[in-house]
């Protein structure tokens, strides 16, 4: 919070001082607006938009963006070069990023089939395959975002996903940023909806005159966004699927004795200014005083210099620092939190990071900063916020491929399976199932003259 004199700061927990509660209740994530509320708003949305398709869509474009001069609510590829236009230094920054992306996402394929016999003459394989169609949601609001068109847009190529369409808020004059524009036409898209919000989820789920409708939506994006995807999956009529559920951004840091404060601060503060409902957790593991004291002073002369300092504020008013003596507890912590983004600004990163169970991503040591995952390294972030990283993974290639499994047997096979399936068709009294195993091994024994 922030004390009497305006100083930015986190609220510190000497956890060997405090009961469990405490502890546990200081790691809770601020509360969502209720769902009830805002499924209440977007529920009227999807309906508009599912029946009135382009029209509807052009005008809450037109209500929420301000976007009135725009006539159409989609820009087909081939994109116009002129709406491209990027200084030199910024396309060889998005063209490095997008090899890396590419690299990492493209190792991750599995180009075999995997195949197991699991008895003589029975085989089982899996393989996959690209999901066909995908819509993939790069937010607007208070930054732009050409970085999430990228995460979403370079494994989706990877896969080989027919049809990727994009979705984003237009400015208020009605264009796109020139760099999502770039990405969506270096990824291959098909088109870009220039809608965002409720809206533009609709519009990708059940499909409009003009917006191609997509087997699964993926992305990040705010409450509205969020419960327009929950919806839309549990529409059996839109036969849609989504990635995970959304929250505000987080990152745990664990710093030892050995961390350079000013790189700590750094960290807590690219996290804080992506919005004031992001959460920053700082874990200190055998800090002195004068060491915590060092990255709060950090913390607050560097936040203090930022641009988006209110965003900060917002963000570390609640926040919290944990002031622990074992790398033990801090991990047991961590994990119990399941941060979205870990970093472990730690003399041995790697020894920890075998002790991750919980997180979206990690960052080793002090020269990985998380801005260099959040643009550039290779890996996603798009990642599970909120404590869902205790049952979710972060976008990757498998995100937009679906496993096929395929069995064949031969008459061996048959022979040396048969009989299980049979005692248990049994038990479960469907005799069909029985019967289909029965009557083969019944031909396969009178070709052989065997009984
Ligand atoms: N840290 C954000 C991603 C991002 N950062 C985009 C900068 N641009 C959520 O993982
Ligand atoms: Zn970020």
């Amino acid at each position: 919070g922030m004390n009497g004199e305006g100083r930015i700061e986190m609220r510190r927990i000497v956890t060997a001082e405090e009961k469990p509660e405490v502890i546990l209740e200081a790691l809770q994530r601020p509360s969502q607006r209720s769902t009830e509320k805002i499924m209440a708003i977007v529920q009227p949305i999807i309906k508009d938009v599912r029946e009135g398709g382009d029209k509807a869509l052009l005008s809450y474009t037109h209500k929420f963006e301000k976007a009135t001069s725009l006539t159409s609510p989609v820009l087909k590829a081939p994109f116009p070069e002129s709406m491209m236009q990027l200084p030199q230094e910024t396309i060889e920054a998005i063209d490095i990023s997008f090899e890396n992306i590419r690299k990492f996402h493209a190792a991750q394929a599995e180009t075999k089939t995997l195949e197991v016999e699991t008895m003589p003459g029975v085989v089982c394989s899996r393989f996959s395959r690209p999901i066909e169609r995908v819509g993939l949601y790069v937010p607007g609001g208070t930054a732009v975002l050409p970085s999430t068109a990228l995460m979403l847009g370079v494994p989706a190529m990877v896969a080989g996903c027919k049809k990727i369409v994009m979705a984003s808020p237009p400015r208020a004059d009605g264009k796109l940023t020139p760099e999502v524009v770039y990405v969506a036409h270096k990824v291959g898209a098909e088109s870009i909806v220039l809608a965002g919000g409720a809206q533009a989820v609709a519009a990708m789920a059940y499909g409009t005159e003009n917006v191609s409708k997509v087997d699964k939506i993926l992305g990040p994006g705010n409450q509205f966004v969020t419960a327009a995807k929950m919806l839309v999956s549990n529409d059996t009529t839109a036969q849609v699927s989504i990635d995970m559920p959304a929250g505000p951004s987080e990152v745990l840091v664990i710093a030892d004795a050995t961390s350079n404060p000013a790189f700590v601060a750094s960290d807590l503060l690219s996290q804080a200014e992506h919005g004031t409902d992001s959460q920053v957790v700082c874990i200190t593991v055998g800090c002195s005083d004068k060491q915590i004291q060092g990255i709060e002073e950090e913390l607050h002369n560097q936040a203090m210099a930022l641009p988006r300092v209110e965003m900060v504020k917002g963000a570390i008013s609640h926040s919290v620092l944990l002031v622990t003596a074992t790398l033990e507890e801090a991990m047991d912590l961590s994990n119990a939190y399941a941060p979205e983004h870990l970093i472990l600004h730690l003399a041995s990163p790697i020894t920890a990071r075998d002790l991750v169970t919980n997180a979206g991503s990690v960052f080793c040591g002090q020269w990985t900063p998380e801005s260099v995952g959040d643009y550039s390294a290779g890996v996603n972030h798009s990642l599970p916020t909120y404590g869902y990283a205790k049952q979710y993974s972060g976008v990757n290639l498998g995100s937009y491929v679906k496993f096929i499994t395929s069995s064949h047997l031969t008459e061996q096979g048959l022979r040396n399976v048969g009989p299980a399936v049979m005692r248990l068709a049994q038990v479960e009294e469907l005799e069909a199932h029985r019967r289909a195993v029965e009557m083969r091994l019944g031909v396969l024994d009178q070709r052989d003259g065997v009984g």
